[in-house]
């Protein structure tokens, strides 16, 4: 199988890079400068129509979204046990949590990225923004309370959910101080060889 991760340090695209390094296949590594114009082009419009990362193309084949590129490198390399299988009770767990990441946990950060840094100053809602906070305050509730007796979310064992939740988690790490239990998760993950080798190769 011939891999090719179009990616970009420190975005979504590290979730993808992150997975594969645990996988242990290999892959080419395509970067991608999200400044330099690089993204807006035809031609990596043909491979990301958003002109987004990450993308990642499979023997010809290209695909975008990073929890839907996670979900399906997960389920083709079954050996690795990086998900339980369909058949299992756990594969409940499993898919709820891959898709809490970017359902729940990702939009509340994102729109208060929006309205403190990206959007033009005269487009910004300061109302969204206390009220977004409290979005992620319930969402790391939720996961503080769930991993208070487990160190993983799927029944204890590493996932890929602990990848796409956990990459989120990360973006808010300065935030986590009243939150022990995922501050020791946040902690335990990037602990991970194959999270180290990824931001070692940064
Ligand atoms: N839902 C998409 C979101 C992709 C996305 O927004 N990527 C960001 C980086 S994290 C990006 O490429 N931003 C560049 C831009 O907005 O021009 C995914 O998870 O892959």
């Amino acid at each position: 199988m011939n891999i090719k991760l179009y990616h970009t340090p420190e975005t979504r695209a590290d979730r993808v890079r992150w997975l594969l390094h645990e996988l242990d296949i290999p892959y080419k590594l395509v970067p991608i400068d999200l400044f330099s114009g690089q993204t807006n082009t035809a031609e990596y419009k043909k491979i990301h129509p958003h002109g987004l990362v990450p993308a990642i193309d499979i023997d010809g084949h290209v695909m975008f979204e990073s929890c839907a590129i996670c979900h399906w490198l997960t389920d083709m390399f079954p050996d690795k046990k990086l998900a339980p299988s369909l058949a299992s009770t756990d594969r409940q767990q499993y898919e709820q949590w891959m898709f809490y990441a970017p359902a729940m946990m990702e939009p509340p950060l994102w729109e208060n990225y929006l309205h403190t840094r990206l959007l033009p100053e005269s487009n910004r809602v300061a109302e969204i923004v206390p009220w977004n906070k409290k979005r992620f305050n319930k969402v790391k509730s939720v996961l503080e309370t769930e991993l208070a007796d487990k160190s993983y979310l799927v029944n204890d064992r590493f996932t890929t959910a602990d990848i796409v939740t956990g990459s989120v988690l990360m973006w808010n790490s300065s935030e986590l101080d009243d939150y022990p239990v995922l501050r020791g998760y946040v902690q335990r993950l990037s602990e991970r060889p194959a999270f180290a080798v990824m931001t070692d190769a940064k």
